[in-house]
């Protein structure tokens, strides 16, 4: 069993709707554990709809690749459109953290690639494990976790498990 990490995103569409049902499939993987839901303005493009992002503690018997593989499937099924780089999605799922592995292969970067610039991933991570080192760094000492810009949306049981 394995302690993971995903990032859950969305700026098209009911996007609390689309983060509580990831959410829900999340937990046919493993027992999971939601962040609160957080809205944040758009990194890249600025021309573009505010997110709905949070993270997910998953305990999970699959490898990387295969969570992958899942993650990826339920992107497709909530629909996915995603309409230039960095730029509004329905859903994105992505692999923050898979126990301590470092994966670096043409599908996977594990620790996520930016996750020490993203407070959208960071201030949820702390809800989840509130002494989380990653890259040798104490998150929560990060000045960027300290004058992070996102709001709390809902604090308990948006994603209704
Ligand atoms: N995801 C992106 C691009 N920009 N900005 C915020 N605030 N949150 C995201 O999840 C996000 C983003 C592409 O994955
Ligand atoms: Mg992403
Ligand atoms: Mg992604």
């Amino acid at each position: 069993m394995t302690v993971t990490y995903i990032g859950l995103g969305s700026n098209l569409g009911d996007s609390r709707q689309i983060l509580a049902e990831a959410v829900t499939k999340l937990a046919s993987l493993g027992q999971v554990q939601a962040s609160k839901l957080y809205q944040s303005p758009p990194m890249g493009p600025q021309d573009q709809p505010h997110y709905f992002n949070a993270v997910a503690r998953l305990e999970t018997d699959l490898q990387p690749l295969d969570l992958l593989d899942r993650l990826q499937a339920f992107e497709q099924e909530a629909g996915r459109v995603r309409l230039r780089h960095w730029g509004e999605r329905t859903l994105d799922l992505d692999l923050l953290i898979y126990g301590n592995e470092k994966i670096i292969n043409d599908r996977l970067t594990v620790p996520h690639v930016g996750v020490l610039e993203r407070d959208f991933v960071l201030l949820p991570l702390l809800d989840l494990d509130a002494n989380i080192i990653i890259h040798g760094q104490t998150v929560k000492d990060l000045e960027i976790v300290k004058q992070s810009t996102l709001t709390v949306i809902d604090n308990t049981n948006w994603a209704n498990i």
